[in-house]
């Protein structure tokens, strides 16, 4: 395949870092808090799943029935300890195969844009050293529908003027392909997800990205 992209949309966490076990301890604590089981194969399933549709997957297992005040107030409670741990993250957790394809990609004049579940994307990228580097940021804050709605892909397109046909999709999760398709762009999968038959690529590494467009 020969097709030139103008734009390149990048899942945040699993494609250029990594957050799910911060995701996963702040989880198990609410569930252990809770008595509810959950463990790393369960954690899987909250793949690039907005917080709150995290939360309704963890409480399949719980017996009780909760209000809409009570989900609210653990899915803060999971926040606030998630946000905590992220403090342990800095620049180092940038790998330098990430950070030289971004620059290469750059180089080569395509736009580079976000597009993440995550209401904290800016957060995260400051703690890697990536605070403004992207030509815009799509995330859990401008949208309403979350992944597999393509909402945040089609408003980082938007974001970066480009119609989704001349934008790749790089995701690592299957609701996250899923989007990408429903959208109308052309994906890359990576990691969990990187055996996916709807991606139109499948990555075994960050930098294959610069085999594909080039
Ligand atoms: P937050 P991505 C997603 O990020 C995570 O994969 C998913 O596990 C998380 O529930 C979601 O963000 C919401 O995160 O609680 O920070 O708003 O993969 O779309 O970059
Ligand atoms: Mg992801």
């Amino acid at each position: 395949m020969d097709k030139k992209y103008k734009g390149i949309i990048f899942d945040l966490d699993g494609v250029i870092c990594f957050t799910d076990h911060y995701h996963y301890l702040a989880w198990k604590a609410i569930a252990d808090k809770k008595g509810i089981y959950f463990d790393e194969v369960i954690n899987n399933r909250l793949r690039g799943v907005s917080r709150m549709e995290s939360l309704e997957i963890i409480l399949e297992r719980c017996d009780e029935t909760l209000t809409q005040d009570e989900k609210n107030a653990l899915a803060e409670e999971k926040n606030g300890i998630y946000k905590e741990l992220l403090k342990n993250m800095g620049p180092s957790d940038l790998s330098a195969e990430v950070k030289d394809t971004l620059d290469a990609l750059r180089a080569r004049g395509l736009k580079l844009a976000i597009g993440s579940s995550s209401k904290n994307t800016q957060f995260i990228l400051e703690r890697i050293g990536l605070k403004g580097y992207f030509d815009a940021v799509s995330d859990g804050n401008n949208i309403t529908n979350s992944k597999p709605d393509p909402e945040v892909f089609l408003k980082a397109a938007q974001f970066i003027h480009e119609e989704p046909e001349d934008c790749l999709v790089i995701e690592d999760a299957y609701a996250g392909i899923d989007a990408a398709c429903a959208g109308g762009f052309d994906s890359a999968a990576i990691g969990d997800a990187s055996a996916y038959e709807k991606s139109t690529y499948r990555l075994n590494s960050f930098s294959d990205l610069l085999a594909i467009c080039k």
